[in-house]
């Protein structure tokens, strides 16, 4: 009995812990359930709010959205789906953001990406997904290679995935995982081409953050991505939630729920309110 109460005691700091140091990032439709597709085969995205995040880079009917499918530390989490191999959706953190025909680019930095010193999120693979038994949300930091936000052709990121760090991947379960300068990641864009390999193994996706801050010393970060999809092969499921990375000894964390329902004042309410008026009419005529 004892041991259990503990137990409980620590899922409550857990769970405090989180919500005391997240940002809440609420859901556009109140009170949850966004769901942002797009049948077309050119990107789209969708503003959340004013909070800076973006349903973005969404195709081929792939769907993001904030939802209550598979709630995590609260009433929601950001829910993924993708109906074939050609579906992609992300969830995107883009400073300054500007719309370029209907999806989201950066228009600001949030630092140097030698300052960047790890990043992390929960995801979950819902057990009814279909594609390769590797594949779960991804987690990417956005970077331009040389610094300069005016040219654009060295824009790209870094991708984590387990499959390329020796992970499984579970199903129906809420996985944590952490990127930091030992993690392996690999790369799309950045003026060097898809899945360029950078160090002396001839293998293209070992290499670690530390090595590619270390290519790229001027580099600056344009934001993070969570997304699925884009060569997926089959139906997927899923979501991913608590998103968090560190800048120069800042953290950033944030947690994905349903917007409050809008308030509704209660018939008691307003029958005081409506006395009130009357008294006060009264008293003014008195
Ligand atoms: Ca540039
Ligand atoms: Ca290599
Ligand atoms: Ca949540």
């Amino acid at each position: 009995m004892f041991q259990f109460s503990a137990r409980l005691a620590v899922l409550a700091c857990h769970l405090t812990a989180l919500s005391l140091s997240a940002a809440v990032i609420y859901s556009n439709n109140s009170p949850l359930d966004d769901s942002f597709t797009n049948p077309l085969n050119f990107s789209q995205g969708q503003a959340i709010g004013s909070t800076g995040w973006y349903y973005n880079n969404v195709r081929h009917s792939g769907v993001v959205g904030i939802s209550s499918s598979l709630p995590y530390a609260g009433n929601g989490s950001v829910y993924f789906q993708s109906p074939s191999g050609a579906g992609k959706a992300d969830i995107e953190y883009l400073p300054g953001a500007v719309n370029i025909g209907g999806n989201y680019l950066a228009g600001a930095s949030l630092g140097v990406f030698a300052d960047f010193q790890s990043f992390s999120y929960q995801w979950y693979r819902n057990s009814s997904s279909t594609v390769g038994a590797h594949l779960h949300p991804v987690l990417r930091v956005l970077l331009d290679a040389d610094g300069n936000l005016a040219t654009v052709g060295d824009r790209g990121g870094l991708v984590f995935e387990r499959v390329y760090n020796g992970g499984t991947v579970p199903t129906d379960a809420w996985i944590a995982d952490t990127i930091n300068a030992s993690t392996y990641l690999w790369n799309f864009g950045l003026g060097i081409g898809f899945a360029a390999n950078i160090n002396a193994t001839p293998y293209a996706y070992d290499a670690t953050l530390a090595e590619w801050q270390a290519y790229f010393p001027n580099a600056v970060i344009l934001g993070f991505s969570a997304g699925v999809g884009s060569g997926w092969n089959g139906v997927f499921s899923g979501a991913v939630d608590a998103i968090s990375w560190t800048i120069g000894g800042q953290s950033s964390t944030f947690n994905f729920e349903g917007a409050p329902a809008p308030e509704i004042p209660e018939p008691g309410t307003w029958l005081l309110t409506a006395a009130g008026a009357a008294l006060l009419h009264v008293r003014r005529r008195g």
